[in-house]
């Protein structure tokens, strides 16, 4: 008996975070919550996007907003879309946002891809001059970085900054980097009433 208690209350602790996770939804432009769906009168609570980056995949062509030294847009290689950022040498590219209270975060991940596998450091700004700098270590295929983990368990975020490289084997220092994600608790946009638009068509 304890021990289907045990399990059970097991399953209810590994299935609470999951269910939470699995409540927001994607389809078209739309993000919605679905605990929040009305299905008799169309009601629903739209939810912003979840990355609070700008042109995570750099698929504008262009930077802006990011920063940088010496890092350039490129149409080759791009790991999704049409478009990734590019460097040769130690050089960084940043982004810098409202700030974000870290307990509001759920994740943060990058891909990188560097012909001659070697480092890339990420900064986690949390004022101008406050950052944790911490290592990735690319390889010559497009890779996904979970640096989550890199977080601070207390504070704000207000930026992020990736380098690339200079040194080691004799090629071109090159480091490519797409589909940046700091992906934070959807907020609540407003109601949209569907309902009300539906009747005009009874
Ligand atoms: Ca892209």
């Amino acid at each position: 008996m304890k021990f289907v208690t045990a399990l059970l209350l097991l399953a209810l602790l590994l299935a609470a975070p999951m269910a939470q996770a699995e409540r927001i939804a994607q389809s078209g432009s739309f993000t919605v919550d679905l605990d929040s769906i009305d299905r008799e009168s169309g009601d629903v609570v739209l939810v912003t996007p979840l990355n609070i980056l700008q042109n995570p995949g750099f698929e504008t062509g262009e930077l802006p907003p990011w920063t940088t030294n010496n890092w350039s847009v490129t149409d080759a290689d791009a790991a999704s879309g049409d478009y990734c950022a590019e460097d040769f040498g130690n050089y960084w590219i940043r982004q810098d946002f409202d700030a974000i209270d870290v307990s509001g975060i759920n994740s943060i991940t990058l891909w990188a891809m560097q012909p001659e596998a070697a480092i890339s450091a990420v900064d986690l700004f949390y004022s101008e001059t406050d950052f944790d700098e911490f290592l990735i270590f690319p390889v010559a295929d497009w890779s996904l970085f979970d640096v989550t983990a890199e977080l601070r368990a207390a504070g704000s975020l207000v930026a992020i900054r990736v380098f690339g490289y200079s040194g080691g084997p004799p090629g071109p220092d090159h480091t490519l980097i797409d589909d940046i994600a700091i992906d934070a608790q959807p907020v609540a946009a407003y109601e949209a009433t569907w309902g009300a638009v539906k009747s005009l068509y009874r």
